[in-house]
This record gives C-alpha cells, structure tokens and sequence, in this order.
C-alpha cells in the first residue's frame, strides 16, 4: 500500500544546506518510494542548548510503500552515511532526518513516536509542512496552520531558492 509520509530534515554543521540538498536527493531514490514535493529551507535559532549554530530545515513529502519502520531504519542510514554522531540530546548535528508523519497513522512504540513528538511545538517544522500542503492536519484533526499560529517564534528566515539547489 502507498502511504503519503513527511519528513523533516534539519542540520547545524558542516554546511548545513548542502547537508538537506544531498539528504533530498537520497530520500529520492530510496527503494518502493517517490519525492512528491520539497519544501523551502529556513534558517532557525537552536531550541534546546543555546550554544550551537543556528539550524537550517526542511521538509519532503514522500510516496512510499516502505512500512514506517524500513523508512526510518533508510533515515537512520542516511544519517550516519552523513557522519551524524549521536552526542547530546538536541544538539549540533550534520543531519537529523525525522518522520513527521505517515499517512494518518498514529504510532508509539519503543522506536517510533508518530506524529513525531515535537512537530506542534516547532515553527520550522510546521511551516515547511505548510509549504508543502497547507491543508495538513494531524491524525486527531488538529489543523497544522492552527498550530503554527500558536508555536513559539524561532526567528524563521526563509532562505533563497538557489542556497537549497547546490
Ligand atoms: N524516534 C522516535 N520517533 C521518531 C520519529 N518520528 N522520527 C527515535 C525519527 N526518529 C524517531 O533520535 C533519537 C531516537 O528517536 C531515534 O533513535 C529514533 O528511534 P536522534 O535523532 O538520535 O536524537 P535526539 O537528538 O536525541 O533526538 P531528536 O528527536 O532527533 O531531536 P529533535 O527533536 O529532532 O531535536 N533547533 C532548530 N532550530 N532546528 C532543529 O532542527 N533540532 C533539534 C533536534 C534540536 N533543536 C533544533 C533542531
Ligand atoms: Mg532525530
């Protein structure tokens, strides 16, 4: 079965929007999947430890036959082919890959919590969302624009087209 599922993407080093071009393209071509749509990429100051670089994120909207679970294991490896190291919670990294949501589906389990546990609170989640469908609502109806209304400001700061193709 095909299930339409987000990801987002998000970086503070190494050259962060270089990071989300290569990620998009790999996300492309992963098995039984298709990219739909790719959203702008923003620049947003860190939540959580202050003293890291500002982030750069993103989101895609992928057609997958993937179960939730073989998709997160290809965000995993994308990760680490990434040189990702896992450190410190919400801290610097070259790539975090997270799945937003997939389909309606609603899931918790030991590796998975979807929709991811963040997405309401995170203004440089929801508006690449937005981006890319502005009718998204979560699986209990909650409209992501109402959300987006009422998350707290991280300063979003749309970057130019051309910074998220090279
Ligand atoms: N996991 C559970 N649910 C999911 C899901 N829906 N998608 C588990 C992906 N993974 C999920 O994640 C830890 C574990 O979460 C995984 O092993 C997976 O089984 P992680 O990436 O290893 O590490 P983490 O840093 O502890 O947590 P996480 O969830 O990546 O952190 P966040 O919430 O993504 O926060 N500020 C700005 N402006 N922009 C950012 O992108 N990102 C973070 C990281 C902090 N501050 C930020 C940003
Ligand atoms: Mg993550």
């Amino acid at each position: 079965m095909t299930v339409l599922a987000y990801v987002g993407l998000g970086s503070n080093l190494e050259d962060p929007t270089a990071q989300l071009a290569r990620a998009v393209a790999e996300l492309a071509s992963l098995p039984g999947t298709t990219l739909q749509a790719q959203s702008p990429f923003y620049a947003s100051s860190p939540v959580g430890p202050q003293d890291q670089p500002d982030f750069v994120n993103g989101a895609v909207q992928l057609a997958t036959d993937l179960s939730p679970h073989q998709l997160l294991d290809h965000l995993q490896a994308i990760e680490q082919a990434h040189g990702r190291e896992r450190l410190r919670h919400w801290g610097p990294r070259t790539l975090d890959l997270d799945l937003l949501l997939y389909g309606n589906d609603i899931i918790h389990d030991k590796r998975l919590t979807v929709p991811h546990a963040e997405l309401a609170n995170r203004d440089f989640v929801l508006q690449p969302l937005l981006d890319l469908n502005p009718e998204l609502a979560l699986p209990d109806g909650r409209r992501l624009d109402s959300l987006r209304r009422q998350c707290p400001n991280n300063q979003l700061r749309l970057l130019p087209p051309r910074a998220s193709s090279h």
